[in-house]
């Protein structure tokens, strides 16, 4: 039997975080031997904000890279730039004849981003949700592995696939939205009631999974916690010390009970010089397969052309099938 099909992709903005690694790309390295996975370079979402061109070249590269760095191996799923599979935007057209406005005016993230860019709410901003429907349905996705704050993405997407299997008949795979346990929301080392975010403009409020280590000692020996001495999980009263130890289990491998027995008294300081050291040695080796990588933009480069072709076959098909079911006339 075929392998259940896995989706998922980041948008080429900012610093891909330790929130965007425990949250996202932690869960996507367990599921490649068990799925077939396709991990997109989002890089047609971004364009929605003002991107700098040159820069943005460079950084979606650098973003590719670092998936590789990170484990994803291409010969085991298909890496590729979304903006190298033109499939993307043609389904996304046929899908925005059967989604309304006022389903895309209630979404969370539009709500946000048009308050947060006023001077520019364009089509692209309101249209999202569609694109990224169209990105997982065109490749017939069962499960799409996200932090929670995608969640009603994910929502939105399953009625559009259920409105179309309806109207016509079966079309689409409806897909689930697969969020881990613990890691779902990493937050901020700043503000620890607000997620840690990939384009938050204060450089101490994140850690970029490519930072070198004496940085992240010293965001780590920063970071927020409260006016106590004890580390112990209590998300609601100590969100800070509850979001160190999250991050401590998550990239160190020590479970709650044991930190809290190791660092519970032996004060703060400790503690995040516990966190920071776990988070620089998980981190080692992907920094140096990462600067590796980009010395070798002809890989990179290869990888990705190969990871579109793969790609495109399996859109191709959806699309024909798409095209039959609304009456377009064959070629
Ligand atoms: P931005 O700040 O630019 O909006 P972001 O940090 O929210 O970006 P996205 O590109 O929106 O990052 O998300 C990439 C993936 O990482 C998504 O699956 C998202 O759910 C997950 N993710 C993002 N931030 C966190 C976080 N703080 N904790 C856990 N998962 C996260
Ligand atoms: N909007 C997503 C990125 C994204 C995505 C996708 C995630 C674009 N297309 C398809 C899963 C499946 C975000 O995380 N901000």
């Amino acid at each position: 039997m075929d392998k259940k099909i896995i989706y998922s992709g980041i948008q080429p903005t900012g610093i891909i975080t330790i929130g965007n690694y425990i949250g996202a790309i932690s869960n996507w390295l367990k599921l490649q031997d068990d799925y077939d996975c396709i991990f997109g370079i989002a890089d047609l979402h971004a364009l929605t904000v003002r991107q700098v061109p040159a820069e943005y070249r460079k950084r979606a590269l650098s973003f590719f890279a670092q998936y590789i760095a990170c484990g994803l191996d291409h010969e085991k799923s298909i890496l590729y730039f979304q903006s190298h599979v033109a499939e993307h935007t043609e389904l996304q057209w046929i899908l925005n004849c059967f989604t309304y406005i006022g389903e895309m005016q209630r979404m969370t993230q539009f709500k946000d981003k048009a308050a947060k860019h006023a001077d520019n709410i364009n089509m692209g901003l309101l249209d999202y949700p569609v694109l990224m429907a169209a990105d997982i349905l065109l490749y017939q996705t069962s499960l799409v592995p996200v932090g929670i704050d995608q969640k009603q993405h994910l929502e939105i997407t399953r009625d559009i696939a259920v409105r179309f299997n309806n109207l016509y008949s079966p079309t689409f795979t409806v897909p689930e939205a697969y969020i881990g346990e613990r890691g779902a929301k990493v937050f901020s080392l700043q503000q620890p009631g607000q997620k840690m975010s990939k384009s938050d403009p204060d450089p101490n409020a994140s850690v970029s999974i490519i930072e070198e280590p004496d940085s992240i000692m010293k965001k780590f020996a920063r970071a927020v916690t409260d006016s106590e001495t004890v580390v112990r999980y209590d998300p609601e009263n100590k969100p800070g010390i509850s979001n160190l130890m999250v991050i401590l289990s998550e990239m160190g491998g020590m479970s709650f009970d044991e930190i809290e027995r190791v660092y519970g008294d032996k004060g703060y300081a400790s503690f995040k010089k516990a966190c920071g050291e776990a988070v620089v040695e998980r981190l080692k080796p992907i920094k140096e397969e990462y600067d590796r990588l980009m010395g070798d933009k002809e890989y990179l480069l290869n990888v990705a052309k190969e990871g579109a072709e793969k790609a495109r076959r399996i859109a191709r098909r959806t699309m024909q099938k798409v095209k039959r079911k609304v009456g377009l006339v064959e070629q």
